[in-house]
């Protein structure tokens, strides 16, 4: 590309005007602007997809939609309909013509002053990204690097090139051709719009999914989950009982979230079936759904640990599926497979009894995270998650354990994954000092779908002692517990321990996460000052 007056004109008629040749370096620096931003875009949205990285020009485009006066919302629709869209982009993209064709005029004058307006207009743009929802700081790196590219490319082409033309300044006709000038801006141009354009191939389904997931209205149901009041205890640094989507743990084998456009979604039943069935998003979607409260619990997660949550899932029964494709006499297991290859291996029996394992699309009253598994994953109460929460899940093989295996069996842990009774404590932290007096000393408790009957503590090696418990929501659901410490100084150890509905306390045994669950008491010492 040749924008800086280096070649010699061919005819000496045949100059272009300063203003001409401003306006089209202008335009060339805003297309390397907006193709770099735009493609790196679109391979970080491809990449990241949940956290966002939008288009700079989708994010532009989506902050002024938001700040639309109601009146100009309906003279666009009233106006241009169904094509309001492409009313919006062809608006932003004359825009940005009109501000580059600006910006390379003003470089004729002064070149910093149209670095720094471009620098200006990089900046209102990434005002934009960041303002979009679950914007992050890291999605402002493609709009970073377009601009960089930008400013260099003006202050190159809007240079005086070689010695010769030095002292020519750029207010006085360049040697440049016109053939040569057009050709280069129209060159920098389509280069610009053709990065665009691979920018939102790549992105592709990252962004239709994200499209489809903030158009798709989680379906009502029923008879939704009502928390009972006093399910939590509302005490300060204590998990809170139902946890926030955004705080909720992630536990997976993607090294890049699935992107799954649910348009081109299903769920294939395939094996020990009398007839198999596939089902699509909108016939999902058609079922009649439930909403259940349910702690998802990680194999993995030490004592103590925190991996695990609760939530409100909402969804149709996999019972419901499996009747429709007619179980055959022999299969004792489901495996799911996801999207991205991950399988687990669930008794057919948890599938199928009243329990209510679902085919989930929504948490906590919201379209599942990308990261949780959007557009659908399994959620099966009283199962750790490697055995039965398939996320991205795309196929239930009805089989047999003998025949086949979850992802995780091979990999040296059990077939079967029945959720342990466990207990930890969050406040005080381990190691914590506090003030003698009465001390919370409070946490949650979960044995799924069995249910907690009771959590006792244990100070110093002393008697077991109850714990108050919140209400109890459901066997499925943890529940929060307390116990008013009449804490004296000194150094003190804290053991707890759950009961579950069976009359079973938690096992002191301690066990490593693998094969099947940790266990023993979580444990903890804290100073009395
Ligand atoms: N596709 C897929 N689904 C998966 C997994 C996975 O690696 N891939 N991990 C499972 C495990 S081990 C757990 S504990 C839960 C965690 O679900 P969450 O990330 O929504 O909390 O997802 C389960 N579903
Ligand atoms: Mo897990």
């Amino acid at each position: 590309m040749n924008l800086d007056g280096g070649a010699t004109s061919d005819r000496p008629g045949d100059r272009v005007s300063p203003a001409a040749r401003g306006a089209i370096v202008g335009l060339a620096a805003g297309a390397v602007t907006v193709g770099v931003a735009e493609l790196l875009a679109g391979f970080a949205q491809r990449a990241t997809w949940s956290s966002g990285t939008p288009s700079p020009i989708d994010a532009v485009g989506g902050a002024f939609v938001d700040r639309t006066p109601p009146w100009l919302k309906d003279f666009a629709v009233a106006t241009f309909g169904t094509h309001d869209k492409a009313v919006l982009y062809a608006g932003i993209a004359v825009t940005l013509v009109v501000l580059a064709c600006g910006i390379g005029l003003l470089a004729l004058r002064t070149a910093r002053g149209a670095l720094v307006a471009l620098a200006l207009l990089v900046g209102v743009a990434m005002a934009a990204v960041l303002s979009r929802p679950q914007a992050a700081v890291t999605d402002l790196v493609p709009l970073l690097l377009g601009g960089l590219a930008g400013m260099w490319a003006l202050s190159r082409w809007a240079a005086p090139a070689s010695a010769t033309v030095a002292a020519v300044s750029m207010t006085e006709p360049r040697p440049v051709s016109r053939r040569v000038l057009l050709g280069s801006g129209v060159a920098a141009v389509v280069a610009g719009a053709a990065a665009v354009a691979v920018g939102r191939v790549v992105a592709g389904g990252a962004r239709a999914g994200a499209m489809a997931r903030a158009a798709f209205v989680v379906p009502k149901v029923a008879k939704p989950v009502v928390v009972p009041a006093g399910a939590s205890l509302g005490i300060a640094g204590v998990t809170p009982f139902i946890v926030p989507n955004a705080d909720f743990y992630r536990i997976d084998t993607a090294l890049v979230v699935p992107q799954v456009d649910p348009a081109g979604w299903s769920l294939r039943v395939t094996g020990l079936v009398d007839r198999e069935v596939t089902l699509d998003w909108a016939t999902l979607l058609a079922k009649p759904m439930q909403e259940s409260m349910v702690t998802l619990m990680c194999v993995s997660n030490e004592v103590g640990g925190t991996l695990n949550g609760n939530a409100v899932w909402t969804g149709w029964p996999v019972r419901e599926l499996l009747r429709e494709a007619g179980v055959r006499p022999g299969a004792d297991m489901v495996l799911s497979t996801s999207v991205d290859g991950f399988t687990a291996g669930t008794p057919l029996e948890a599938m199928t009894d009243d329990r209510d394992s679902l085919l989930v699309v929504a948490q906590n009253g919201q379209p599942l995270l990308p990261e949780h598994g959007f557009p659908v994953r399994l959620v099966v109460p009283g199962l750790y998650g490697y055995v039965s929460a398939t996320k991205w899940v795309t196929e239930l093989k009805v089989t047999t354990f003998a025949a086949d295996q979850g992802y995780w069996t091979p990999r040296g842990w059990s077939a079967l994954g029945p959720v342990k009774t466990q207990s930890r404590i969050d406040v005080p932290r381990d190691g914590a000092t506090v003030a003698a007096g009465t001390v919370a000393v409070a946490g949650v408790a979960w044995a799924q779908h069995r249910g907690i009957t009771g959590v006792q503590v244990q100070v110093d090696g002393g008697p077991w002692v109850d714990a108050r418990l919140g209400a109890d929501a459901t066997s499925d659901a943890w529940r929060q517990w307390v116990y008013e410490w009449p804490a004296t100084s000194g150094r003190h150890t804290i053991a707890i321990r759950a009961v579950d509905a069976t009359g079973q306390p938690e096992t002191a045994e301690p066990a490593p996460p693998a094969p099947n669950g940790a266990s023993g008491h979580h444990t903890i010492s804290v100073t009395v000052s």
